[in-house]
């Protein structure tokens, strides 16, 4: 017994080999000879999660017994991306896995490549969070992350005719071997009904709330493993289900088929992860959705918190509760009616204990990404939700009107329900008012959410406001995503201390005059264009050639995001070459990735462009030479590896004010690649990090971007005066790209003339000159070299190690709680 315990945590090459065909024969059911690239790739999971298991429940224990303050991390979305690769080196076994699978005949790199990755984000939100949970365990932080179990997270992008087609990701087809399902963790969330007013023991006025439906919640649990720790922590995602006696309750009244159809209804909740962006989307079963993670996290915190320390009056003591953005800030009255109702407590002591639960972090400032949801829907879903909103916002109102007395405008301002029109509840102002810190994701945005967004808010409460810029996790984006690179670091600087604290990478500037160092760099940076050149061949069917400049643009698709400014780019390029003109241009692949929310019509047209204008570019012996365009299909974390790594130039090009952070931005950075961008977003910090001469700067700022709203922005003025810009546009009009049909970019053009509202036209011209003064830079190789190994030596600030030790000491006040690692 105690053999086979050790077989099972072993992290020798001889266990982890002996431990992956027992787990291929005892759990798949296969032996070497016969099992599918599947069988091995889920026994080398099942050997690898073994391993996590160990520290997770000894981390589970020692959280427990020591009633360690915990951090909830509260949100919609992960996008966890695959998990064996990062597992296999935070559990710092990559080498012996790799030789084990060597004497058994397998290639590691090939069992990684089959894992599905759950994609449970749309985006930056949700990656965000998946690095920050890699980090809180990293850091040694006790946390929980709560969310959905999604049946099917974001959809695949498929490109047809250049258009793309959205599929259905059905990433639990062929099981997760990651996660535990846990029956015995189970809550009802209830929906609609009423609420019933009775007098309590002691007659005093209580509420009930009748839902007419009621659902139950079962969770699902992942380890989260840190590197070099034995510090695991715990992502606990919700599925939706119909609970048992409602069968047993229909089946007796012999409705048997309609309680096959309740079932489905329930399980419907947690069918499908929202696009974002997209426009008045099925919002009922969207609120459904958060209410269902809101409601069965906070009673399961409430549920750890009896269990361990007991009275609640404490709880605001053991838990610190972090929204991600307001999808989740339903919390704020979900804990409210909990205490009030089911623990009765009063308002003042249940106010008391929510306030100081919660802390709420934006990220958006764009108007139509605000949620706000009306009146009569709430109430028709969470009629006593309504009432505990509306007596919230009483009192706030109150304390306002003292503070500002007769600023019955500002009152109408800040109030949690927007009036005028349909009524609607400002699910940000709930989560400012219901939280004890608040803060942006980028200085410039957490500056922008004081003076505009919550303007009034933070003239209210100044000292709730604060700054947490966003980071990365270097484990993921550099170990795992670029080894060579690791390597590479690794032998300059003489140690791999780095990974845990990157600010030490900066001891590779020491080395930056170093001719040996700046040979292998460029080696590095060559084979990992290669590695995409190959894959993209397959992959897109377009050849790229590694010697040119890789100048990528990967994220996802919206107006804001200006992904058709650097389509403008490319049709100069392909006008100067047909003219003659490529004296000033270096030989370009032009690479996108990204997905545009299925009901975003412009995103989408501009993918199509993209695609058009590759198709006209790439089959043209007269510019091919020169310029290639390529769209990676599906852009998802996993790709996202392959990209980062290959990129020269990261393209960090959105309107100055509008993109919170960018997350992209530091990926590249760490990899090498230079970035070309906007005073935007964490753009400006990383300038400052990696120095101006460094980094390639154009365009307006966010002041001068608002300055010339303000002043009447007239795109049509610039059209009309910069000829060559002109000329771009009327070459899209003019059908070159669409095989002649002059309207199908009308939408596109016409919106660009006419409206700008990303005022792609005004920066059109700077842009033009920066890239010009790039593709000068990448002419002087050396020069290039030195400027990017300055980009990776000068990027510790972005860790998300600093961004989560930065939340633990000045939002969360949680500290590290080390686990030894038994034997
Ligand atoms: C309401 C709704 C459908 C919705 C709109 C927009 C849901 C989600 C979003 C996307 C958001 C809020 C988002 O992903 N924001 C991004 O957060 C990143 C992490 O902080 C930033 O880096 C990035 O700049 C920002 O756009």
């Amino acid at each position: 017994d105690s053999e086979r315990e050790r077989t099972r945590t072993g992290l020798s090459k001889a266990a982890l080999k002996q431990d992956f065909l027992d787990n291929l024969f005892y759990i798949q059911g296969r032996f070497r000879e016969v099992a599918t690239p599947h069988d091995l790739y889920m026994a080398a999971a099942f050997t690898t999660r073994d391993r996590l298991l160990k520290h997770w429940v000894e981390s589970a224990q020692v959280f427990k017994t020591s009633h360690a303050r915990t951090v909830c991390y509260l949100s919609a979305e992960y996008l966890l991306g695959p998990h064996l690769a990062c597992n296999l080196v935070n559990l710092g076994i990559t080498e012996a896995a790799r030789e084990a699978g060597e004497e058994l005949g397998l290639d590691l790199d090939a069992i990684l490549e089959e894992e599905e990755e759950p994609g449970l984000g749309n985006g930056g939100l949700g990656r965000l969070a998946a690095c920050f949970m890699e980090s809180l365990s990293t850091c040694r932080i006790p946390a929980i992350g709560y969310g959905i179990r999604y049946e099917f997270g974001i959809f695949d992008q498929a490109i047809e005719d250049g258009w793309q087609v959205e599929k259905t990701d059905n990433w639990l087809r062929n099981g997760n071997p990651w996660e535990i399902p846990r029956p015995k963790i189970r809550f009802s969330v209830g929906y609609g009904g009423y609420t019933e007013s009775y007098r309590d023991d002691t007659g005093r006025s209580r509420v009930c709330w009748r839902p007419a439906q009621v659902i139950n919640g079962m969770a699902y649990d992942t380890p989260i493993l840190g590197y070099g720790t034995a510090n695991a922590n715990l992502l606990r995602l919700w599925k939706a289900e119909a609970p048992t006696s409602f069968d047993f309750q229909a089946f007796n009244t012999g409705d048997y088929y309609g309680a096959v159809y309740a079932n489905i209804q329930a399980e419907t909740i947690s069918k499908v992860l929202y696009p974002n962006d997209e426009p008045e989307a099925g919002k009922e079963l969207r609120l459904k959705q958060q209410y269902f993670f809101v409601s069965c996290s906070m009673q399961d915190m409430i549920r750890l918190h009896l269990n361990t320390v007991g009275p609640l009056e404490s709880f605001a003591d053991k838990f610190v509760a972090q929204l991600n953005d307001t999808h989740p800030a339903l919390a704020v009255a979900e804990l409210m009616r909990l205490l009030l109702d089911e623990h009765v407590m009063s308002w003042e002591q249940s106010w008391d204990i929510t306030h100081r639960t919660f802390c709420y972090t934006n990220h958006t400032l764009l108007p139509e990404a605000l949620e706000t949801w009306s009146v009569s829907l709430f109430e028709r879903l969470l009629p006593r939700h309504l009432e505990i909103v509306y007596e919230i916002n009483r009192r706030f109102l109150d304390e306002v009107r003292m503070r500002f007395l007769g600023d019955e405008a500002r009152v109408w301002r800040m109030s949690l329900i927007a009036e005028g029109g349909e009524r609607r509840i400002r699910m940000a102002n709930l989560a400012v008012v219901g939280s004890r810190a608040v803060n942006g994701v980028a200085e410039l945005h957490s500056e922008l959410v004081k003076a505009t967004l919550f303007k009034d808010f933070a003239e209210l409460w100044p000292e709730r406001f604060h700054n947490v810029t966003n980071g990365v996790t270097p484990r993921r984006f550099m170990v795992v995503a670029n080894p060579r690179l690791a390597q590479l670091i690794t032998k300059t600087c003489g140690h791999d201390d780095w990974i845990l604290d990157l600010e030490r990478v900066r001891e590779l500037e020491a080395h930056v005059d170093d001719a040996g160092l700046l040979e292998d760099w460029r080696a590095v940076k060559r084979a990992a264009k290669q590695d995409l050149a190959t894959w993209m061949q397959q992959a897109a069917g377009v050849r790229l050639d590694p010697e040119s400049l890789f100048d990528v643009q990967a994220k996802r698709f919206h107006e804001y995001k200006r992904q058709h400014l650097k389509v403008l780019h490319i049709i100069r390029c392909y006008q100067r070459i047909k003219q003659g003109q490529s004296q000033d241009l270096v030989p370009r692949a032009f690479i996108f990735g990204g997905k545009a929310a299925p009901g975003y019509f412009m995103a989408k047209l501009i993918i199509k462009l993209i695609n058009a204008v590759g198709e006209v570019v790439n089959n043209d012996p007269q510019v091919n030479g020169w310029i290639r365009v390529a769209f990676m299909p599906d852009f998802n974390v996993k790709n996202g590896q392959r990209l980062y790594p290959a990129a020269d130039l990261s393209e960090q090009i959105s309107l100055a004010g509008k993109e919170a952070s960018g997350t992209g931005n530091m990926k590249f950075s760490m990899n090498g690649a230079l970035t070309i961008g906007t005073l935007d977003g964490a753009n400006v910090e990383i300038r400052e990090a990696v120095g101006a001469e460094n980094f390639f700067l154009f365009g307006m700022t966010a002041e001068e971007a608002l300055q010339r709203q303000m002043s009447g922005y007239r795109p049509w003025e610039f059209y009309q005066s910069d000829a060559e810009l002109k000329s771009d546009i009327d070459l899209i009009n003019s059908g070159l790209f669409s095989h002649g049909d002059t309207q199908l970019f009308r939408p596109l053009t016409d919106n660009l003339v006419n409206h700008d509202p990303f005022m792609v036209l005004a920066d059109y011209r700077a842009y033009l000159d920066c890239q010009k003064t790039v593709s000068e830079t990448y002419r002087d190789t050396p020069r290039w070299t030195r400027m990017s190994i300055l980009n990776v030596a000068r990027i510790g600030r972005f860790s998300s190690d600093r961004a989560i030790r930065e939340y633990a000491e000045h939002i969360w006040k949680v500290t590290p709680k080390r686990i030894e690692p038994a034997h």
